[in-house]
């Protein structure tokens, strides 16, 4: 099965939690603090494997949870970073935020790096909370939480050359017979539903990827049948072939179904009509074809230069494929996005966090703060240590949130929730 769409999971390390220690030695009566900082977490990062060409291995994974930082030690020893987890996807690789539905990046190159979910820093251990007015404190902070969302890996079909036309025109029979790819070819309409690609390599040694695709009809573009997914397949094909049949069997005119389909793609509106098209006539096996041929050349007029095949008896091939490469060699790339997107290959988008916090209530009339600011700050305290709850307690007041409390009406004594927390409004 070709699989062109995943959605995974992704989640940085958490940072390492920082460490409260006292140095412990003989004859130094009061140890000056000694705990290490924790280590960064890891982050997630997608990397280009040009070798790749599909989706496929994220059908069985789909979670990708880098490691965390390793905690602060005593003797201010600090944590290890982790290392990076690199997940590997194929060139054409489009990533996006499932949640926001933002194109993060367009993966093209071999090498190529996007970090999709960076991990946690190291929590300060107590040594960095040292001041003059407190030089021994209890202080520590718990790593930094890693980034963790949802994505969906996209991967337009790397095809240099689409072949469209009605269903039953002859598509994949052609891709089979020019190239490896074995898809299935029957009698009945939209035989092919899902693009095939194949490797084809011309006489005089040049070779270029071609993708058959599932039969396009009127209506196509606003969703009708399985259409819209199709025309997908050939935004970043650079020649298209657009193949008619002369057999006649159908009862259908040649030049309507060219014109049809030509007018399918000018409403998908992904620039496809910009791309070379080369007009293959197939089928000219058939008893009516030489008929069919010559009154769709004059309808057509001399501009358009048809190629008469048969994929069936394989006659006309050679010079079909000439053309195409030929085509190829000076064809324009076709990148996806508007020009904005696609002057830097990786799109960073400054991510729209969430700052400051909320206050709601809850049906026991205690109070409720939420927000990622506040949640984070609650994380990376280290709730052992007094000095440490104290320290949270001054962020939080910094923060606005004893003042916003009072607004809201809270009292000397009133119960108030933080993620698992529950604490005491004190005037
Ligand atoms: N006589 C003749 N029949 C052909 C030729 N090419 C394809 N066919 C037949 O036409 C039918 C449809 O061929 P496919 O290759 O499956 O057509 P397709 O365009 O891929 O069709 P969909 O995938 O359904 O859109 C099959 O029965 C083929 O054997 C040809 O050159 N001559
Ligand atoms: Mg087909």
């Amino acid at each position: 099965m070709f699989v062109d769409q995943v959605k995974i999971y992704v989640k940085g390390g958490d940072g390492g939690n920082g460490m409260v220690a006292f140095r412990r030695e003989k004859y130094v009566p009061d140890g000056g603090p000694a705990g290490g900082d924790g280590g960064k977490g890891a982050d997630v990062i997608l990397q280009v494997e040009e070798g790749l060409r599909t989706l496929m291995d994220f059908r069985y994974k789909r979670h990708f949870k880098a490691n965390r930082g390793e905690h602060g030690m005593s003797k201010n020893q600090h944590g290890r970073n982790s290392e990076s987890m690199i997940v590997k996807v194929p060139p054409g690789t489009v990533v996006m935020d499932d949640d926001t539905k933002e194109t993060l990046a367009d993966l093209t190159e071999h090498g190529q790096q996007y970090v999709v979910a960076k991990g946690g820093r190291g929590g300060r251990g107590n040594t960095r909370f040292a001041t003059p007015r407190n030089p021994a404190p209890e202080v520590a902070e718990n790593g930094e939480p890693g980034q963790e969302r949802y994505i969906v890996l996209e991967l337009k079909v790397l095809a240099d050359v689409g072949l469209v036309g009605f269903p039953s025109v002859g598509k994949s029979t052609l891709l089979s017979v020019v190239s490896a790819a074995k898809p299935k070819i029957a009698e009945y309409h939209f035989t092919t539903i899902v693009p095939n690609l194949g490797v084809v390599e011309t006489e005089d040694g040049r070779s270029f990827v071609m993708a058959d695709l599932p039969g396009l009809i009127e209506g196509a573009h606003q969703g009708v049948g399985l259409g819209h997914q199709f025309l997908r397949h050939i935004e970043r094909t650079r020649v298209i072939i657009h193949v008619v049949d002369m057999g006649g069997l159908e009862g259908r005119d040649p030049y309507d179904d060219y014109v049809t389909i030509n007018e399918e793609l000018k409403e998908y509106n992904m620039r496809l009509t910009e791309r070379a098209q080369i007009v293959v006539a197939n089928k000219m096996d058939m008893p009516d074809s030489e008929e069919n041929l010559a009154s769709f050349k004059e309808k057509l007029g001399d501009d358009v230069k048809v190629f008469p095949i048969s994929a069936l008896t394989r006659s006309g091939l050679r010079d079909l494929l000439y053309a195409v490469a030929d085509e190829l060699e000076h064809a324009p790339e076709f990148p996806l996005y508007e020009e904005e997107a696609i002057e830097q290959r990786v799109v960073y988008k400054h991510e729209k966090e969430e700052k400051g916090f909320r206050i709601t209530r809850d049906p026991d009339g205690a109070f409720v703060l939420s927000g990622a600011d506040i949640e984070k700050l609650f994380v990376m305290t280290n709730f052992n240590h007094e000095e440490s709850i104290k320290r949270f307690a001054r962020q939080l007041r910094g923060m606005g949130v004893d003042e916003a409390l009072r607004e809201r009406g809270a009292q000397d004594g009133d119960l108030v929730r933080l993620l698992e927390y529950e604490f005491e409004f004190v005037e």
